[in-house]
């Protein structure tokens, strides 16, 4: 090439945003933006795939406050498809396919169940799927434990006639009939008596709770999911569709990759898998982002090497300062109506409008979420402060087989290497402050995209991204935007300091 060096790479410390005309009260602005071709959310946030951000806690808070968790994929396909089957049964009014037990299970049975998928009341239900009692955790109480494994559920269940619903009744009837009858649990059937759905009261007011939750056509919470192309990663996909997936992310640490792009047109294609939404990434150029929209994917994940563990571009020397990578994948996936995902180095609230403007329609954060208290992991106590584990997933601790095996090195091309004095890791373990629950980190970093949507005047997250102008800065710009010249005393709920 002419110019060996190209052009010039920018980041989010590298601009800014201009402030501009408002006329907006603050009630008026809608965060609401496109995950992929067909699904939007209320607020334009998802949580990593890593196996120290998102398993199915994680996954459930994220949904109900709008945005959506991604399962990691550091597990068996067994264990990430009950992930799956964990989220997609949790709150939301119905509960459209009900655990349930026969009559003739023991009672020990029907504790490992309860235990198994954590809930506490099932349909009693005969071969036919009729029901024919209700059973819950209350029933056991009232028999020793050393009988549990001689008695039957038909024993301590209450019988038929129960008070059920119709198989497609209304919220509001719902409702008046758990008020009336002063139920727990009201059991959904069709015209055959066969069990059709379960409500429950808990439920009910929960989905009441978080009126921005992200929910499927039937109700339920939403989640994604981390494949890869690797290995068995088509069973993995189609075990996570049966599970009820709503979004695959088929992503690797370089998504430029013949056998990813192919494996996005395959599910794309396939009867089997076509219908569930697929993002491809991850790519940090106009080519690499032009691969994954050629090939149907629904979304494109931008990021390479931005990650605050991250160490790819250190170790390769490769990678895009992401608002440029943004920018660029924006140029061939805005013309085909296909979103992008600014995946990775956002350290403040400010830098997910910055994201937006620059081409993304959501963001994907690790760092900024693995300190809440629905990642998995324990609280680690260092000097009287509270801290949980936040570790890459290209890191020694995530692809070695220390501990337990590793499903995912795979992600960082490494699947092949058997022994650990062979891995070539591109991430590092660490730790970050606990912040708390997800609700209260989520308002913070919307509070603050609120704030930027007013700053800027954008009463939507289009307009934003129509609008919105940056404004390059210096070293010396960057300085005075952060806090100086004073000694902070107070820590601010979004604000650490350096
Ligand atoms: P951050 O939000 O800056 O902590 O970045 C999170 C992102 O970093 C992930 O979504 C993923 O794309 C990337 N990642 C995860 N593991 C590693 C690694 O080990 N290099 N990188």
């Amino acid at each position: 090439p002419a110019d060996p060096f190209g052009f010039l790479g920018l980041t989010y410390d590298d601009v800014l945003l201009l402030p501009g005309y408002s006329d907006l009260a603050p009630s008026d602005i809608d965060t609401t933006s496109r995950l992929t071709r067909e699904i939007s959310l209320k607020i334009p946030l998802l949580s990593a795939a890593m196996d120290t951000v998102t398993e199915s806690a994680m996954a459930i808070a994220m949904a109900r406050q709008g945005g959506l968790g991604v399962l990691h994929r550091n597990l068996s396909i067994e264990d990430q498809a009950y992930q799956v089957d964990l989220v997609k049964r949790t709150q939301t009014g119905i509960i459209t396919n009900p655990v349930t037990i026969g009559p003739d299970a023991t009672l020990e049975e029907l504790d490992t169940l309860a235990g198994q998928f954590r809930i506490s009341g099932f349909p009693v239900v005969d071969a036919d799927n009729k029901l024919i009692g209700m059973v819950t955790n209350r029933d056991l109480r009232f028999t020793p434990v050393a009988e549990w494994a001689t008695t039957k559920v038909n024993e301590v269940m209450t019988p038929q006639p129960l008070i059920t619903g119709p198989a497609g009744i209304s919220r509001d009837d719902a409702t008046l009939l758990l008020r009336k009858h002063k139920l727990e649990r009201l059991p959904l059937v069709d015209g055959e008596g066969r069990i059709t759905g379960l409500i429950t009261v808990k439920d009910f007011v929960k989905s009441e709770q978080f009126p921005d939750s992200s929910k499927d056509s039937q109700g339920r919470l939403m989640v994604g999911a981390a494949i890869g192309y690797f290995g068995d990663a088509w069973q993995r996909a189609t075990a996570l569709i049966d599970a009820g997936v709503d979004v695959l992310v088929a992503d690797t640490a370089h998504g430029n990759v013949r056998m990813l792009i192919d494996m996005v047109k395959r599910l794309k294609t396939d009867p089997a898998t076509r219908d569930v939404q697929v993002i491809g990434g991850n790519v940090a150029t106009r080519q690499g982002a032009q691969a994954f929209v050629d090939a149907g994917a629904d979304a494109v994940k931008v990021g390479v090497g931005p990650g605050s563990i991250c160490t790819t571009r250190v170790v390769t020397g490769v990678g895009v300062p992401q608002i440029t990578a943004v920018y660029e994948a924006s140029l061939a996936c805005k013309p085909a109506g296909v979103p992008v995902i600014a995946d990775g180095g956002l350290k403040y609230s400010g830098e997910i409008g910055k994201a937006l403007v620059a081409g993304a329609d959501t963001v994907m954060l690790g760092s900024l979420f693995a300190g809440c208290e629905e990642t998995p992991g324990d609280l680690v106590l260092v000097n009287g402060k509270q801290f949980k584990t936040y570790r890459g997933m290209g890191s020694m601790g995530a692809m070695s087989s220390r501990g337990k095996k590793s499903y995912s090195k795979d992600r960082y091309f490494q699947a092949e290497v058997t022994s650990d004095d062979k891995i070539v890791p591109e991430g590092i373990e660490g730790q970050v402050a606990y912040k708390g629950p997800l609700a209260t980190v989520a308002h913070q970093l919307i509070g603050g995209l609120h704030q930027t949507m007013f700053y800027t005047g954008a009463r939507t997250v289009p307009e934003l991204q129509a609008n919105g102008r940056f404004v390059r800065i210096t070293s010396a710009s960057l300085k005075e935007s952060h806090p100086h010249d004073v000694q902070m005393t107070v820590e601010a709920p979004n604000y650490s300091g350096s």
